[in-house]
Order: structure tokens, then sequence, then C-alpha cells
């Protein structure tokens, strides 16, 4: 059984997101406002790639609990017309893989029946003259999440280029639009220190 391609735009996005990201020099310059942060993203091999289309996995944690990630997820990243879009996935059970992003005999184990869709919360992605692709969620304001007592809705919105992931994540109450959470100064600034892009097939 032969694998069809991935789509080019699909395979650049997966390459350049695929590795271990930290935005150590962004925290050394602005320690009371950003903490530093890990990003690990990996091509998932157990899953089904035959409809040109990537499946990724992704941790961020601090970097002083590099193996206690404060989210993971799975990242589907498909076409849809003339963008591509990525749809997340939570994990049923985050803690068996756990630091996963990082060893990937661990990372082979996971398989499609350990996931699970998040409705509201796809990423629309295009790519920009300028060698990179920007994404924003979905509208509609339906990417719920429960965080300090609240229910909000998230706002995202990210940049990658071949060596940087630049993210900016926040949540919004449902009834009063207020931040609830995320980063008060701006986005986070993520360095590529390890690449995983050859993971990604061609
Ligand atoms: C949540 N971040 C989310 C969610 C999405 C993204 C979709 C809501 C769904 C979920 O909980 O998993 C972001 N999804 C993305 C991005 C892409 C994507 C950027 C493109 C690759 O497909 N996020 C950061 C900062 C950090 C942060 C480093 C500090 C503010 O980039 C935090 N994101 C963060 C938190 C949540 C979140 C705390 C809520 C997780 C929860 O409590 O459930």
């Amino acid at each position: 059984m032969t694998l069809s391609a991935l789509d080019p735009d699909i395979a650049t996005l997966g390459r350049w997101l695929a590795g271990d990201f930290s935005n150590w020099e962004q925290a050394i310059d602005n320690p009371p406002l950003y903490a530093h942060i890990r990003v690990g993203m990996r091509p998932l091999p157990a899953f089904d790639r035959q409809d040109g289309s990537l499946w990724m996995y992704v941790e961020q944690a601090y970097d002083y609990m590099l193996d206690r990630p404060y989210r993971s997820a799975v990242l589907h990243i498909f076409r849809q017309g003339d963008r591509l879009e990525i749809a997340n996935h939570r994990l049923r059970e985050p803690e068996a893989f756990w630091g996963a992003s990082r060893d990937r005999d661990r990372l082979a184990q996971l398989q499609p029946d350990g996931i699970e869709r998040l409705c509201g919360c796809n990423m629309h992605v295009e790519r920009t003259p300028n060698h990179s692709f920007v994404g924003t969620v979905e509208p509609g304001k339906q990417c719920f999440v429960f965080r300090n007592g609240k229910q909000t809705y998230l706002h995202s919105e990210f940049e990658v280029r071949q060596d940087l992931f630049i993210s900016l994540d926040r949540g919004y109450d449902v009834d009063t639009d207020e931040r609830v959470w995320g980063s008060l100064a701006g986005p986070f600034y993520f360095v590529k220190k390890t690449c995983f892009a050859e993971e990604v097939p061609a």
C-alpha cells in the first residue's frame, strides 16, 4: 500500500511546526511578564495519512516542569479550499503521554481512538507572501475553556516561520467579554531549538 503524498503547503507548515521550541530569550528579557515555556510539536506516526493531511502531537510546559505539561493536544492539519485548517483534539489520557514530544517511541503508542475532537476550536490558516503561515481560531466564540472558575471562550492567533513560532492565546468571559486568562503583555516568541522536520513524511 502506498501512502498518498502530503499536500505541499501542509508539508511545509508541518515541517516548520515540528520541533522543540523555547521562549528563553523573551523570558530572560522580561522576567515578570514571560515565564520560560517550552512547546514540543511532532508528527504522529500511527495516524492515517491517506488524504494528504498531517497529524501532530503538541505539548506546552513550563521549562522547570517539562514532564508535567499544562496543555497537550493533537493537531490535524488538513486543506479546506484555499486555506488550511487545524482541528484541535484532546487526549483521553493526557498523563500517559506527558513528555512524549521528546520520546518518539512513546509517541508511536498514541492511537486514533485515544483522542477526541474539540468543537469550535479549529484554527483557520493562510500562507503569507513573507514565508510564514498565520492562523486564528474559527469565528463564533465557540472554543470554550473553563478556567479561573469561569466559562471563557478562546481567542488565539499564531504565526509560524521556518524557525519561529509566535502565539497568543487568551480567554474571555462568555457573558462580559472581559479577559480572564492569557498573556497580559502580548505574544510568546518561541524559537526552534531542536528540529523534527525530517520526521514529516515526504
Ligand atoms: C488553549 N490553545 C488553546 C486552545 C487552542 C490553542 C486551540 C483551546 C483548545 C484546547 O484547550 O486545547 C492554540 N491550537 C492553538 C494554536 C494552534 C492550534 C496556537 C496552532 C498550532 O492548533 N498558550 C500559549 C502560551 C500559553 C498558552 C504559551 C500562555 C497563555 O501559546 C496557554 N492555551 C493556553 C492555555 C489554554 C490554551 C492555558 C487552555 C487550556 C485549558 O485550560 O484547557
